[in-house]
This record gives structure tokens, C-alpha cells and sequence, in this order.
């Protein structure tokens, strides 16, 4: 069932069912890597596309069907592409739509290896790339060269929490024919759909929110239309980057809560972003539902809600950091975002230490910036466990 006509938290439930022979109540998991054809005719038509029958789980299987076309669903798009991870989304969308001597703006706080690997892999075959504040029109314009052929947006951006204008950034695309692609992992469909913006593709890092429960890792694209899935499908074939069916299960199951983890997730990032608001020790906090965000009235038009994600800054910087790491106890001291456990992450001495001081900077990534994925936990504990550890800082 792929209908927009049921309301949202209707199609994470139903979405994705489609009827076993045993009348299963859940997605079943087709746990094989391959498909008995009914005779060599049957065969010669799936590897021709002339049949929707099964070959191999690399390039196609049940469980997984099920999750691309629930993903599909919630982001009101074309149809889906699961992949083993958010990083084999990054790596199928460059390496099947960019080529020698194209150019790509990207957010300057993309995540990092997003960055990465297109500075020291994809150079090398001639792809330049350029990372600016894409929250700011002006220099995205500026930024298009006469070879640009793609804008792709992170938004919020990780972990500096800067927010793009959707709108804009398709504005400008159209005016420059470029494919425009928007990182929603820090959103999930329950809060952004960049596609009804009218965003080309759409991408998660389905890790986080969209499975919820820090157990797996995965990743998954959405395009708005048939062309641009019909060059990517076959890339994530070909790099050989698919979902585990077993993993499918995984997310499909986690999926049915989001609306219910984002909400409350949410809730207590409000109330934590405010307490931390006020805190002494705190120079400042960036959370798109706090009136001092930068981008708080663009955030309240383009997303249902501010999300579940905070960074702040320790008036103490790296020292401060260290300390507040080493002592929260409820709050986990792990990288990843987006589960139902609160996770609390210090870029400069973890993720981002081996960068140079000034290069992080550069990037937003200031000494005493601290990333929170705000869980569903009672938030007065959550409070108590940073009031006691912001006590040894
Ligand atoms: N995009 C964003 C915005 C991310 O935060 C991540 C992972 C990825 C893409 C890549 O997804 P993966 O391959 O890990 O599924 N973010 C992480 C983070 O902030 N800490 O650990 C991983």
C-alpha cells in the first residue's frame, strides 16, 4: 500500500505491508540471498524487468521492497533505495551522477565524511567541490561555476545545527538546471519532506531517527521522480552497498514509533534547550526552537517541529568539554544521534579531533561545542544527571 490519502502515522504502521501467503500481521523477513526463478523463461524476464519477480538480494528482495516503499511513502516521493549504510547513499549519489570535470556546493557542516570522501576520493577522478553557508543565498549563487552540477544540502547540518532555506535552494537550482539533494537525517520525515519542496532526492542516514533504537546501521534514498532513480538504483546495485533483509525488519519495526519518539524527543529538547539556555557555564545554545536561533521563524516554516537535536557551547572550551564528557552517567557518551537513548557527543577531542583547530573553526566546530541527540527518557533526570556533571566542569 504506497497512499498519500491515509494520514502520516497511518502509513508507518501500513505503508509498507503488502500480503505474505500466510496473512503475516508484520513485514516477514525474506532471509536469503536468492531467488528460485519458475523456469529459464521466468528467469530471462526478471533480469529483463519484464517481471517483478525476485532475483537477488542485491538487487531486490521482499523485506527490503517493504521498507523502500514505506521511506517512499512518509517522504511523499517516487520510489526508494535502501542501502547498507547513509554513507553508501553519500557514495551512490556522487558516484552516479557526478563525473570528471562536474562540481558540487555542498553545506559547509556537512557531515564529515560527506566532505571527505569527495575531497580525497572523488578529486581524484576530477569532481571538485566547494563548502559554504548554504544558509545564505547570496553565496550559494555566488558559488555555482559554469560545471556546477549539484547542490546538496544538509539541513540542520551536523553538528553546527545551521539551517538552509529549502525553498531557496531550489530556486537556485532551477535558475542553473543542478540536481538538488537534501540530507534529512537530522529531521526524518516526521519533521521535513525537502521532496515537497521540490527537492530532486532525498536522503537518510536511516541509522538514526527513522530506525531509532541505535541498533543498526543503514541508509536510504528517495527520489522525487523516475529518472534520477533509474540512474541510481543500478549505481547502488553495481557498488554493492544493499540492506540486509534482516536490517530491513529492523528499521520497518522501529519506523512504526517515530512520530510517538519524535514527539517526545522533542519535548524534552525543548525544555533541555531552555535550562541550558540559562545555565551559567553555557556561552550559547543552537537549537532551531529557541527564538535566539539564527534561523528560529525559517526553521518554524520549513520544518513541523525543532527536532530532537541540540549543539551548545561550554564557556570553557575543550577542558570543559572533556570534563562535562566525563562525568554525565544517564546521558550516553557515544557519536551516532537519533535514538531513543539520549547520546552526548564533544566534536574537538572526539569526532572531529584530528582536524586543525583552525579548520574546525572554520566548520563551526568550536572547543567547547557539545552535540546532545536527546532521547526519550524522563527529562528531570536528564536534567539531574547534566546538572551533576556541569557541577565538575
Ligand atoms: N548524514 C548525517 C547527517 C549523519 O549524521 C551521518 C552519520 C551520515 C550521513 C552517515 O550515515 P551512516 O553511514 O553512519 O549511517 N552521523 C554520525 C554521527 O553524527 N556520529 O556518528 C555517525
Amino acid at each position: 500500500m504506497h497512499s498519500k490519502k491515509i494520514g502520516f502515522n497511518s502509513r508507518l504502521i501500513h505503508a509498507g505491508m503488502f500480503d505474505d501467503q500466510f496473512g503475516s500481521a508484520t513485514v516477514p523477513i525474506y532471509q536469503t540471498s536468492t531467488f528460485k526463478f519458475k523456469n529459464a523463461d521466468h528467469g530471462a524476464a526478471c533480469f529483463a524487468g519484464e517481471s517483478d519477480g525476485y532475483i537477488y538480494t542485491r538487487i531486490n528482495n521482499p523485506t527490503i521492497d517493504s521498507l523502500e516503499k514505506l521511506v517512499t511513502s512518509l517522504e511523499e516521493g517516487y520510489k526508494g533505495i535502501a542501502m547498507s549504510s547513509g554513507m553508501g547513499a553519500v557514495n551512490t549519489i556522487y558516484s552516479a551522477l557526478l563525473k570528471p570535470g562536474d562540481h558540487m556546493i555542498s553545506t559547509a557542516a556537512v557531515y564529515g565524511p560527506s566532505r571527505v570522501v569527495m575531497e580525497k576520493h572523488y578529486s581524484k577522478y576530477g569532481i571538485e567541490s566547494s563548502y559554504i553557508d548554504t544558509g545564505d543565498p547570496d553565496k550559494m549563487r555566488e558559488a555555482v561555476q559554469p560545471n556546477t552540477r549539484m547542490l546538496f544540502i544538509e539541513t540542520p547540518a551536523n553538528p553546527t545545527m545551521d539551517i538552509t532555506d529549502l525553498k531557496e535552494v531550489v530556486k537556485i537550482a532551477r535558475e542553473h538546471n543542478l540536481i538538488t539533494v537534501a540530507d534529512n537525517t537530522f529531521c526524518s520525515p516526521y519533521l521535513q519532506k525537502p521532496l515537497n519542496f521540490g527537492f530532486d532526492i532525498v536522503f537518510h542516514s536511516i541509522t538514526k531517527f527513522l530506525n531509532g533504537h541505535a541498533d543498526i546501521v543503514g541508509g536510504i534514498i528517495v527520489t522525487r521522480e523516475k529518472e534520477l532513480h533509474d540512474i541510481l538504483r543500478p549505481m547502488m546495485v553495481n557498488l554493492g552497498c544493499n540492506m540486509d533483509p534482516h536490517q530491513a525488519y529492523m528499521v520497518i519495526r522501529g519506523l512504526k514509533t517515530l512520530s510517538l519518539r519524535m514527539e517526545r524527543s522533542q519535548e524534552n529538547a525543548i525544555k533541555m534547550a531552555s535550562w541550558l539556555e540559562k545555565h551559567p557555564k553555557v556561552a550559547w545554545v543552537k537549537y532551531p526552537g529557541l527564538p535566539s536561533h539564527p534561523k528560529f521563524e525559517l526553521a518554524k516554516k520549513q520544518m513541523n517541529g525543532p527536532g530532537a537535536m541540540i549543539s551548545f557551547e561550554l564557556k570553557g572550551g575543550l577542558e570543559a568539554g572533556k570534563r562535562l564528557m566525563n562525568n554525565v552517567n544517564l546521558c550516553i557518551l557515544a557519536v551516532s544521534l537519533g535514538g531513543v537513548e539520549t547520546l552526548i557527543q564533544h566534536p574537538a577531542s572526539m569526532t572531529h579531533s584530528k582536524m586543525d583547530m583552525e579548520s574546525r573553526e572554520r566548520s563551526g566546530i568550536t572547543n567547547g561545542l557539545v552535540r546532545l541527540s536527546v532521547g526519550i527518557e524522563n527529562v528531570e533526570d536528564l536534567l539531574g544527571d547534566l546538572d551533576e556533571a556541569f557541577e565538575k566542569v
